[in-house]
């Protein structure tokens, strides 16, 4: 039976894609093809638009992902650039099903002229189903090239707690939008499962991982938060770019002061980080 279904162009996830992907790189954090997104949606998310039974095109995984197998996701396109996406979402999106033995994903809708999804899916559904373990409402795994936290990693020790002390001391409210700090995996090469565990292993307990000399990760429950998360630790890298250019640091928020701030918004900083 053919049910008639809604424009798919007129999901508000769609639309959350079109806009995020433009926004990034409007902001100059995903050139060429850098950075990749990936929603988990509901079926009946889905379904008003698509008929789940009609898969285009199924396509093998480098990994196991049985323990997320028949969820659904947007993802961007292995190889496609952001700033194509708003204007020909079909050929740069696709909306995908994990297969019921994990190895292979069914594309539904998408990836137009034989594209398949991004080339960071292990690291994006490995994450995926660390934060789930933390939160069920969290359904964005965001990836970009955030130009001053890359550049931070080059000047900064990669240490994850003085690195995550330096973001929370450069603008007041960080501390408490990632009172989780920030993770920090070591250089690997991208698009690999490894990169992948490693990234997933820090987001059991953050939700931000920095890839050093190449971006970020962020996870969060909309796209909003997300991006929210993931400008507010590059606009500290930033003050802390300005900072080091203008001769460095001649006094901060202290330690106490932190701690106050935790306290009067209700988060709890992460250990080890804060010397009270
Ligand atoms: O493919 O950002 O990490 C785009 C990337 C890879
Ligand atoms: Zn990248």
């Amino acid at each position: 039976m053919n049910t008639l279904k809604m424009d798919v162009l007129s999901a508000q996830f769609i639309q959350d894609m079109m806009k995020t992907t433009a926004n990034l790189y409007r902001l100059g954090w995903d050139e060429r093809n850098g950075g990749n997104i990936s929603y988990l949606l509901r079926e009946e998310e889905v379904t008003p638009y698509l008929d789940i039974n009609d898969v285009k095109r199924t396509v093998k995984i480098s990994f196991n992902a049985k323990e997320i197998a028949g969820s659904y996701f947007i993802v961007t396109g292995s190889g496609k650039y952001f700033k194509n996406v708003i204007d020909e979402p079909e050929g740069n999106l696709g909306i995908i099903r994990i297969g019921q033995d994990g190895t292979s994903v069914d594309i539904l809708w998408g990836f137009v002229g034989g594209a398949v999804p991004t080339s960071e899916l292990s690291s994006h559904l490995m994450s995926h189903i660390e934060r789930l373990k933390v939160d069920t409402e969290h359904r964005i795994v965001m990836h970009c090239h955030a130009t001053h936290l890359i550049g931070m990693t080059f000047t900064h020790e990669l240490d994850e707690a003085l690195f995550t002390k330096t973001l929370w001391e450069m603008c007041t409210e960080c501390i408490v939008v990632f009172p989780d700090g920030v993770g920090l995996i070591p250089w690997m090469v991208p698009g690999t499962d490894q990169i992948g565990q490693s990234t997933a292993d820090k987001m059991k307990t953050t939700r931000l991982v920095i890839w050093p000399h190449h971006g970020i990760f962020g996870t969060g429950t909309t796209m909003d938060e997300t991006f929210g998360l993931i400008e507010t630790a590059e606009k500290a890298a930033e003050v802390y770019t300005i900072v080091c250019a203008q001769g460095g640091k001649k006094q901060t928020i202290t330690d106490q002061q932190l701690k106050d701030l935790a306290d009067a918004f209700g988060v709890v900083p992460r250990s080890g980080v804060l010397e009270l």
